[in-house]
């Protein structure tokens, strides 16, 4: 490919130097909350992204002011797991560096919002020194390795989640850019990207493990999928899925949601060669000028499966075995109290949309941008909670918490906590809040569209009220909400899924599987919340009247022929609407 034919974004980091462009100068700036424009791009690697408050966007432009500009910043957290130390100085750095909120990711890490430019090198300098870095949680390279939290095969957990540090250690990019803007530590030497190379990948790459039968990380979403395969309760390898990611643009049939393809089977000492290979496939063969068809998805489809297994032998000299037989039982995240065995305790515990936050009496928090219970004091609750457990903390793929690894004498001390806050272990919301999920979007994504985590809340308090009617009060029902296509929520993954279009509209999918391995499919576009409704009652009154026994909804919303089935992401855009209208 020629130069002229590559993307922006490849040409600024060619000229990076190893991804320094001049971020040092734009921290140093104190004329401007903001860096440089090539810059935005260039800390994406370093974990964080500059923003501006959209609340505040019109009244700042009004009194001539710049947009006030601030920054998100996405922690690495290899399977979300973090000790009681680690979790209190997180929650310190909110409140000291942040907007005193923390948000929990839909792939199983912290986020801050509202950090001042002031505040980056602090920030990142005060997690450090509890052993937690952000490199690479956002930019063109491996992101955040997750893997299932679901404690209840612990030995096997613990197998995997050293898999995932393993994979997120092995990718990290190595430059040593990120020690001596953040760290202020000394050059030495020339730097070296032995995966990467100075262009790094075409665009972001995602990696998950799932341990069946919970696919709690949606691992087909993933541009790699590894499904643990497990002999007894012996690791053995993984199944390999390749491809999967959600995002597109709407109106755009080029771009399209995709799970991945199951490819075969390695072993443990396969695995990460296998792993390492396909990511150096991506990066020699993803698309570098047009970053709407860069990611591995595309690749994969533009060349076919046959190709990779190709490319796969030819750099490493052996082929995947075939897949071994697995099942998945669902995405969501089982709440509540579970016993390893080891006769250790752990707590499931709902957060809505992720957001941890201290709620005052009128149900505000962050001078009114959240939204949540009145007088909920979740985020004190947390932060005393952590202070006396002894295990770990982990987060999953659903933004939930799980106090880990609670020993029989110190689960009363915890259960009295939860008690006392009112924590949500599963027996406060609905079992349709509990399967609900929601993206960031408004006040602080720059792409929002439409209002998501600070909406959904609200709908489903609507939903609820159809389900109980129609006598459907404990049946789960996967919703997934975003403020734009992208897809952080994996609303493609919804069995009803809203993806906004415009403030106040949103599109409406229906018909994925419930266990996170087939896509959904747009039935009606650009709706507010009142046809929302009047669309979704007489189809959850039908299926109360007419589900087999165990049918999950997106089943049924098939099988009734209210939607046709999405087969395959290249698909997606086929028989739009009802099967009928198609
Ligand atoms: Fe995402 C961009 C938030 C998970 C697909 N995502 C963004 C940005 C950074 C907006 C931007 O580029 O300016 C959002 C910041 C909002 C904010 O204010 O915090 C954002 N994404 C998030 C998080 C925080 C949503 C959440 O509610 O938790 C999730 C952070 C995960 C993490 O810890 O790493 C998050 N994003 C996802 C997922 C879900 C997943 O990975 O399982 C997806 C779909 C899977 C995929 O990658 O295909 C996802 N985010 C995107 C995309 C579309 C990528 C594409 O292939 O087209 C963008 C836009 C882009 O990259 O151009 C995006
Ligand atoms: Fe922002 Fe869109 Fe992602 Fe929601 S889905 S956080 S609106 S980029």
């Amino acid at each position: 490919m020629s130069d002229n034919e590559l993307s922006p974004v490849e040409h600024i980091k060619i000229a990076s130097n190893y991804l320094r462009g001049t971020i040092a100068d734009g921290l140093a700036d104190e004329l401007t909350g903001s860096i440089a424009e090539d810059d935005t791009q260039l800390t994406k690697f370093y974990g964080f992204y500059q923003q501006d408050d959209r609340d505040l966007r019109s009244e700042r432009k009004a009194s001539k002011l710049e947009p006030h500009y601030q920054f998100m910043l996405r922690l690495r957290l290899p399977a979300g797991v973090v000790t009681g130390e680690q979790y209190l100085a997180i929650d310190e750095l909110a409140h000291k560096y942040a907007n005193g909120t923390l948000r929990l990711t839909t792939r199983q890490t912290f986020q801050y919002h509202g950090v001042l430019k002031k505040h980056l090198r602090p920030l990142l300098q005060a997690a450090y020194k509890v052993g937690i870095d952000a490199r690479g949680a956002c930019g063109d390279v491996n992101r955040n390795v997750m893997a299932s939290a679901n404690p209840h095969l612990s030995a096997l957990h613990r197998d995997v989640h050293d898999w995932s540090t393993k994979i997120s250690e092995h990718l990290a990019w190595k430059s040593r850019a990120y020690e001596e803007i953040f760290l202020e530590q000394a050059p030495q030497g020339e730097d070296h990207e032995p995966i990467y190379g100075k262009t790094y990948l075409p665009r972001k790459f995602k990696i998950a493990i799932a341990v069946p039968p919970e696919n709690d990380v949606d691992v087909f979403a993933n541009d790699i999928g590894l499904i643990a395969i497990a002999e007894g309760d012996t690791l053995v390898g993984f199944n390999i899925a390749i491809g999967g990611g959600m995002g597109s643009t709407h109106g755009d049939e080029a771009t399209y949601p995709r799970l991945g393809s199951v490819i075969g089977f390695a072993t443990l000492e396969q695995t990460l060669e296998a792993v390492q290979t396909l990511v150096e496939i991506q990066r020699d063969h993803g698309d570098r000028s047009n970053r709407k068809h860069a990611r591995f998805k595309y690749t994969i489809d533009d060349h076919g499966i046959d190709w990779i297994h190709d490319q796969m032998e030819e750099r490493v000299g052996w082929r995947l075995a075939e897949p071994r037989d697995y099942e998945f039982a669902r995405n969501g995240d089982p709440l509540g109290w579970a016993e390893d065995d080891a006769g250790n305790w752990h707590l499931t515990l709902f957060i809505e949309n992720g957001r941890i936050a201290d709620f005052d009496a009128e149900g505000t928090a962050h001078y009114g941008q959240y939204h949540g219970e009145p007088g909920y004091k979740l985020m004190t609750g947390l932060r005393e909670l952590a202070k006396i457990h002894q295990g770990t903390i982990r987060l999953t793929g659903n933004h939930n918490l799980i106090v880990a690894g609670v020993s029989p004498d110190n689960k009363p001390a915890i259960e009295a906590l939860v008690a006392h806050y009112g924590l949500d272990d599963g027996s406060r919301g609905s079992t349709l809040r509990h399967s609900a999920m929601a993206c960031v979007a408004f006040p602080t994504c720059g792409l929002a569209m439409a209002e998501s985590e600070r909406y959904l809340p609200a709908l489903v308090t609507e939903l609820e009220k159809i389900v109980d009617d129609a006598g459907l009060t404990d049946q789960p029902i996967v919703i997934r909400m975003t403020g734009c296509p992208n897809g952080c929520a994996r609303p493609f993954l919804g069995e009803i899924g809203f993806v906004g279009k415009a403030p106040g509209k949103y599109n409406l999918y229906l018909g994925a599987g419930h266990d996170g391995a087939r896509l959904n499919k747009l039935y009606r576009e650009n709706i507010g919340e009142d046809e929302i409704l009047a669309e979704l009652t007489p189809m959850i009154e039908q299926f109360a009247a007419e589900r087999e026994e165990g049918e999950p909804f997106g089943d049924f919303v098939i099988r009734a022929g209210i939607i046709a089935e999405t087969t395959e992401g290249r698909y997606f855009h086929d028989n739009v609407g009802s099967p009928q209208a198609a």
